[in-house]
């Protein structure tokens, strides 16, 4: 008899795992789920069968996980410490608490999630509370692009590609972690990505999508909010010369609304909202052809 089924995000939360974690669990069968309608639902009998073998695995970040079995996990701060020596402009340190992340089985996605952007997110938080300065904000992120183009090649996949997807940022938004940081997460799911990093010309987006194999769309991530006016006119520049999807997302743009005004087709606030998008638009063209 089928048990009560939950959300994939309160699965998560009873997992004490990250959203995209979980949807690993459910992408490499792990976890049994059914779609209903663009939603994924879980049994909690099943949540909780992971849960009790799952026991005793490393808690990332963050507060350690609640309810039976949680108590039982290390917790080990990765994004605490990563915070420290990314400020430190320290990148042996960075890479000496990445390498023992992964050494104790910490996934490529769950890094990138729980741990790098955590980190970013809390020198952001410094910043605004004025404890950082924005020279600590470059050097910071100078460290982290090296800590991700040395984990990047972690997340490609053997065999034939989804399609492409281009991504970057918009003219103006000199955000570019965030970009690369999708840009891994999309080739972990079998897309070719180009990645254009920030501040990308509206032109620039559109010569990278023609010059595409078999494009699937491409995605905005905007970060800096105040921007509408260039986003709007990459995106205007993208459907003025191409037929193809954009998706535009990224702290700036959380809401659907505000993101369709300037003109997006999709519009996504979190990664693993991205991949579902790419994944249904994928899903979408394999049909058409
Ligand atoms: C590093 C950083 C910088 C660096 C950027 C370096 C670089 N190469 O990227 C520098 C120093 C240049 C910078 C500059 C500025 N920054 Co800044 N920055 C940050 C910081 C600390 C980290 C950014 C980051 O990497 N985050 C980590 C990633 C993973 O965050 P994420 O948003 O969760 O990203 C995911 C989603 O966006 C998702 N996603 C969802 N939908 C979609 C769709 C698509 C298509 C894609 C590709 C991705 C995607 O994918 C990502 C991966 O998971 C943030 C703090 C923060 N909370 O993010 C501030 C922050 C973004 N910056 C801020 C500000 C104010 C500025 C400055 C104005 C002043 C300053 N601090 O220097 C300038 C603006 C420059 C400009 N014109 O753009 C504010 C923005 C506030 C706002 N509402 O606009 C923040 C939030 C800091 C704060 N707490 O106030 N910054």
């Amino acid at each position: 008899m089928p048990s009560e089924t939950i959300t994939l995000n309160a699965a998560a939360e009873r997992l004490g795992v990250h959203y995209m974690t979980a949807y690993r669990y459910v992408r490499t069968g792990r976890l049994p789920a059914t779609k209903v309608g663009a939603e994924w639902r879980v049994e909690v009998r099943d949540v909780d069968a992971l849960r009790s073998g799952a026991a005793g695995t490393a808690s990332v970040g963050g507060p350690p996980p609640a309810g039976p079995g949680g108590g039982r996990r290390r917790r080990h701060d990765y994004d605490v410490r990563l915070q420290s020596r990314l400020l430190d402009g320290d990148e042996a340190g960075a890479w000496a608490i990445i390498e023992s992340a992964l050494t104790a089985g910490v996934e490529p996605e769950q890094m990138y999630l729980e741990v790098l952007a955590p980190a970013m997110a809390r020198i952001g938080d410094d910043w605004a509370a004025g404890r950082v300065t924005v020279a600590d904000e470059h050097r910071a992120s100078v460290v982290m692009l090296r800590i991700i183009g040395r984990l990047g090649p972690r997340f490609s996949r053997r065999g034939r590609k989804r399609g492409t997807v281009v991504v970057g940022a918009p003219p103006g938004d000199h955000h570019g972690v965030p970009v690369a940081l999708a840009a891994d997460l999309l080739r972990g799911e079998g897309f070719v990505v180009v990645d254009l990093g920030a501040d990308t010309p509206a032109w620039s987006f559109v010569d990278a999508a023609r010059a595409a194999d078999r494009l699937i769309g491409v995605g905005i991530s905007a970060t800096s909010s105040g921007n509408e006016s260039n986003i709007a006119e990459a995106v205007a520049a993208i459907h003025a010369e191409l037929d193809c999807p954009v998706v535009l997302g990224g702290r700036a743009v959380r809401a659907v609304e505000a993101g369709r005004a300037l003109g997006a087709d999709e519009v996504t606030s979190t990664a693993p909202e991205l991949i579902e998008v790419f994944d249904r638009l994928a899903a979408a063209r394999r049909g058409a052809s």
